[in-house]
């Protein structure tokens, strides 16, 4: 083919004009208890079956292939600015605590916005993943790009991430002075390692603490609970709304005050543990094969 100036010309015009037609994109998101601002150490009270008080420590999460609705229901994702620090390829980190108080796992800089940009158009709602992509999720934290080089926001090569981690001390009789208070640790599990072969158990429930076991070393090749939840939030504005990520609807149905016995303190994600199921639910995770839509984010 014959290349001539004149179609040089209308080639670079073509490329500027798709270019301008990208328009910027800026969600914004809020860390609520019972409709208060999130905040290091403080109270909030009437949270969970037992109306217990609790001081949150830390409340972050990973988003991931966030997308703009349009009216007919198809979805248009948003290319995320990478910006070296919260959003890498297709994911982002929302980090509400500013490691002051009791949030001595966290870092100082919060971000509570998704920024990005999508062509031009009538959108009507958002979506977005809690969580991950299997991709990027069984990669070695230490060697990841930032955000995903957060050790407190990560199990193990085989496990990946915490999706979600929202850490709390808890008002609670119960087990008060001794393992005392509630995480919510969101993350894949009974993922097989590579190289695994087949009849095997299901390996590397996510939720172990301490030093990775040979499993663990190996990244997955796949995980029978993913547990990503795909939100999706119709009629929302992103100009005028804010996505609102409450920890007492997500913990609305759960005993946060008397851990559920052989299990991790709070949810660590185990299938087995039984302070998890409320909170899946809460999700809009599978549990007993069942799904009810999430209430944890809603639209302000
Ligand atoms: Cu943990």
């Amino acid at each position: 083919m014959r290349i001539t100036l004149a179609s040089l010309l209308l080639a670079t015009g073509l490329a500027l004009s798709a270019a301008a037609q990208e328009t910027p994109v800026i969600l914004t998101f809020a860390a609520q208890i019972g409709g208060e601002p999130f905040r290091c150490g403080g109270a909030y009270a009437d949270i969970g079956t037992t109306k217990s008080t609790v001081t949150p420590s830390d409340f972050r999460f990973y988003v991931s292939d966030v997308a703009l609705i349009r009216a007919d229901g198809t979805e248009q994702p948003v290319a995320l600015t990478q910006d070296q620090k919260w959003q890498y390829q297709t994911v982002a980190l929302l980090d509400f605590e500013d490691k002051t108080g009791p949030c001595s796992n966290g870092t100082a800089d919060t971000n509570a916005k998704v920024v990005g940009s999508a062509p031009a158009g009538a959108y009507t709602g958002v979506a977005f993943t809690l969580g991950v992509p299997f991709a990027l999720n069984h990669a070695d934290a230490t060697l990841g790009a930032s955000p995903l080089n957060l050790s407190t926001l990560f199990w193990n090569w085989l496990g990946g991430y915490k999706f979600l981690r929202i850490d709390m001390d808890t008002s609670g009789g119960a087990q008060a002075g001794k393992d005392r208070g509630f995480v919510i640790h969101l993350g894949s599990t009974a993922c097989q390692p590579a190289g695994a072969h087949g009849g095997g158990m299901p390996m590397g429930t996510a939720g172990g603490h301490g030093t990775p076991s040979g499993a663990a070393m190996q990244p997955a090749q796949s995980c029978a609970n993913p547990n990503r939840a795909r939100v999706v939030l119709p009629g929302f504005d992103p100009a005028k709304q804010v996505i609102l990520a409450d920890l007492k609807a997500l913990l609305s149905e759960t005993n946060i005050d008397v851990n559920q016995p052989e299990s991790a303190l709070g949810c660590m994600s185990a299938p087995s543990d039984g302070d998890c199921p409320g909170i899946f639910r809460a999700l809009g995770l599978p549990v007993g094969g069942q799904t009810v839509p999430q209430r944890f984010f809603k639209a302000s």
